[in-house]
């Protein structure tokens, strides 16, 4: 089956002031849209056709590079967008709430420890929360690479690829995830994730 661009779950303009609209038109139409596009030319022949996106993720991690890289590239944007919303990084869902709280001490921490995982990833990749052995934890990736290969569940997923954030803040990584952290996350699809996650 072949891979497809999801829609954005808002409009381009919907998360101004933190992200542009010429931001999210970059990042999705021609970014997320690249990685679509040549891991669809690379599934061809490679005999996992048949299989879900995860499970592509996680057999060619270190056996098939490139469809690697651009598979988990398609992943990793697809949860970037329903990890963030308009006004988003108010109220922590209740039983999320506690999750974190218990794992981390309090919410203001866990963003804390994401935008220092965000600002200490050296060169392209991510920051994450997920979920291993029942527990939350924050965690940050090189260029592709996912927690799926560890053997954890991403709950959140932040882009600290420099397309994500250069249009609006330059060279100011910390900015961009300090605003993702107060005014872009979406809360209420993290608890679903991580109620999913431990069930
Ligand atoms: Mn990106």
């Amino acid at each position: 089956m072949a891979f497809t661009l999801p829609d954005l779950p808002y409009p381009y303009d919907a998360l101004q002031p933190y992200l542009s609209k010429e931001t999210l038109e970059f990042h999705h139409d021609k970014h997320h849209a690249a990685y679509v596009n040549t891991a669809n030319n690379l599934l061809k022949d490679s005999g996992l056709e048949g299989k879900s996106l995860e499970e592509i993720v996680k057999e060619t991690h270190g056996k098939n590079v490139p469809l690697f890289n651009n598979a988990a590239q398609h992943y990793n944007h697809s949860e970037y967008w329903k990890s963030i919303k308009p006004n988003g990084g108010s109220k922590v869902p209740g039983s999320l709430e506690k999750a974190l709280i218990e794992s981390f001490g309090s919410i203001e921490k866990v963003k804390e420890e994401l935008v220092q995982a965000g600002t200490t990833q050296f060169g392209s990749g991510w920051a994450w929360l997920v979920v291993k052995d029942g527990k939350i934890a924050v965690a940050k990736t090189g260029n592709a690479e996912n927690p799926l290969i560890q053997g954890a569940e991403p709950i959140l997923t932040v882009d600290v690829w420099e397309h994500t954030y250069y249009i609006d803040y330059r060279n100011r990584r910390p900015d961009y995830l300090k605003a993702f952290v107060d005014n872009l996350v979406n809360w209420d699809y993290v608890a679903e994730r991580y109620d999913a996650a431990v069930k």
